[in-house]
């Protein structure tokens, strides 16, 4: 065979751009891939999760190469002996707790088990920014880490992720970008990265594991930049902790996903937290009708997760469950249906029924209970999604079949079994409800205006009328 440099060069360009290509929306991305950060990618690959490393430097492993000032070695407890054992990593007792492994084995051992269990590493590139809506991290930016270091003046790239873990060591480096430009309040006692103390090994160790944990919505810390960023302090050449916090991120990332999917009341936050710019497009139409939130009342406001962000305390809401997380952001809660609002006629200036009436019994008592309960001169607003729309064609679609369509199905599309049965309702539907009940002065904005397959790709201005968004609001006046 004879070998042709520009064959390889081919293979190399395009086998890579296929593989970054893919990571560009990842469940988890890992900033660092040090003992934590490939702890945890083995961990999460192996519960199926998608999941990428972004790695500064050429070589992988962090810290944990040169054992201790290059002897290396290093050093486990009990409960990480465990943890090497399991991937085949020689430990030698040296005194009763005090564990001893070649640093280099660990290294390489754990790293090839993250990548056969379907993770990938992608070294030589740097976090330098995160994306932001709102105030939720949706994604990072990278950057060779040649462009970084030579100082180069080259725009950087970006990927998508549900939940970024800061495995970065003593620097918390995403943190600290978070804390800088993104002005979202940290998890600590202080809001702020509190900084990392002088060592201290046994409290280090046991705090490193306390410390793992999520910092804000979407983003964990572990390992080191767990201490650091908690006021924790180092720990030097002993690892236990590093290598079961990783194991620790991983699990708290798979029981969040997994409780929240396996209870209904939480569903929809995880599908919106899974689709936040369709979350961002839907919010912002809401708030172009609900110009006083603090006079308005939710109906079947859920787990509140939109009302929170409109600014309105008050809700009404018949599953208890959903109550109490609703409670927990700060609402005012009375339980209660939408065809009997515990409320005295005319008390109400707004009342909003958010993506409701598709799912209540008899839609037309919702909308008269609405009227009732409100002042003269008060607004009712009304989310749906138009039965004439895309999505609700693709739910039907998908109801029908048994399963989405794999070709057009969106990224992270709502489960089957939660639209089953559902009754859409048609904009005129919805238009007469309200002229029946009595409402006048009816307006229009719609959103979600792409196919439902790129419509979290970007959030989308809300447009006046109804006739190409699949997300309507519609505020009636009650004269
Ligand atoms: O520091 P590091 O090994 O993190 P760790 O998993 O383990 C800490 C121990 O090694 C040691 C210790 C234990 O006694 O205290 O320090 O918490 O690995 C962090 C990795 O993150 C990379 C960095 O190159 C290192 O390999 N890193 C840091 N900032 C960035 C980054 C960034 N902005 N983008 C990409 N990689």
């Amino acid at each position: 065979m004879t070998v042709n440099e520009i064959v390889i060069t081919k293979a190399i360009i395009d086998r890579f751009s296929q593989k970054f290509m893919e990571y560009t929306e990842v469940d988890t991305a890992i900033v660092g891939a040090g003992p934590s950060g490939l702890i945890a990618a083995y961990f999460l690959a192996k519960a199926g999760q998608k999941v990428a490393i972004f790695e500064r430097e050429l070589s992988i492993g962090g810290g944990m190469w040169g054992g201790g000032m290059m002897f290396n070695e290093i050093v486990v407890q009990t409960e990480a002996k465990e943890l090497l054992e399991m991937f085949g990593i020689n430990t030698r007792e040296y005194e009763p707790g005090y564990y001893t492994a070649d640093a280099v084995e660990c290294v390489t051992t754990i790293c090839s088990n993250a990548l056969k269990a379907g993770a990938k590493i992608f070294n030589c590139m740097s976090a330098e920014d995160v994306i932001i809506r709102e105030d939720l991290v949706t994604g990072l930016v990278l950057t060779w880490s040649a462009v970084e270091t030579a100082g180069m003046h080259v725009d950087p790239l970006s990927i998508a992720a549900h939940d970024v873990i800061d495995a970065t060591g003593h620097a918390t480096e995403v943190i600290r970008l978070i804390e800088k430009k993104a002005d979202i309040a940290l998890n600590t006692e202080t809001g702020k990265i509190m900084g990392e103390r002088s060592m201290w090994a046994e409290k280090a160790e046991q705090l490193t594991l306390e410390n793992t944990k999520e910092i804000c919505p979407g983003v964990w810390v572990s390992g080191m930049a767990a201490n650091a960023a908690f006021g924790g302090p180092r720990m030097g050449p002993i690892f236990g902790g590093m290598l079961l916090s990783g194991n620790k991120v991983a699990e708290l990332i798979i029981s969040k996903e997994e409780s929240a999917f396996g209870t209904s009341a939480e569903d929809f936050d995880v599908w919106f937290r899974k689709n936040k710019a369709i979350f961002e497009s839907e919010l912002l139409a809401q708030r172009y009708f609900i110009a006083d939130p603090e006079h308005s009342l939710s109906i079947g406001c859920g787990t509140g997760i939109f009302d929170e962000r409109l600014g309105i305390t008050l809700g009404v809401e018949p599953s208890e469950d959903m109550a109490k997380i609703a409670r927990k952001r700060g609402m005012k809660i009375d339980v209660g249906t939408a065809e009997d609002i515990p409320y005295q006629d005319g008390t109400v200036k707004r009342v909003l029924l958010g993506t409701i009436l598709s799912y209540v019994k008899d839609r037309k008592k919702a909308v008269t209970e609405a009227y009732r309960i409100l002042q003269p001169g008060g607004y009712i607003v009304v989310s749906f999604l138009a039965r004439e729309g895309s999505y609700t064609m693709l739910y039907d679609l998908g109801s029908l079949r048994g399963e989405y369509d794999p070709e057009t199905v969106p990224r992270d599309p709502y489960p089957l079994k939660f639209v089953k049965g559902t009754h859409w309702c048609s904009v005129s539907e919805v238009t007469n409800l309200l002229q029946e009940a009595g409402f006048v002065e009816l307006k229009y904005v719609q959103t979600l205006t792409h196919h439902p397959k790129y419509s979290n790709e970007e959030i989308e201005q809300p447009q006046e009328g109804y006739d190409k968004g699949d997300y309507i609001v519609v505020q009636g006046r009650k004269p």
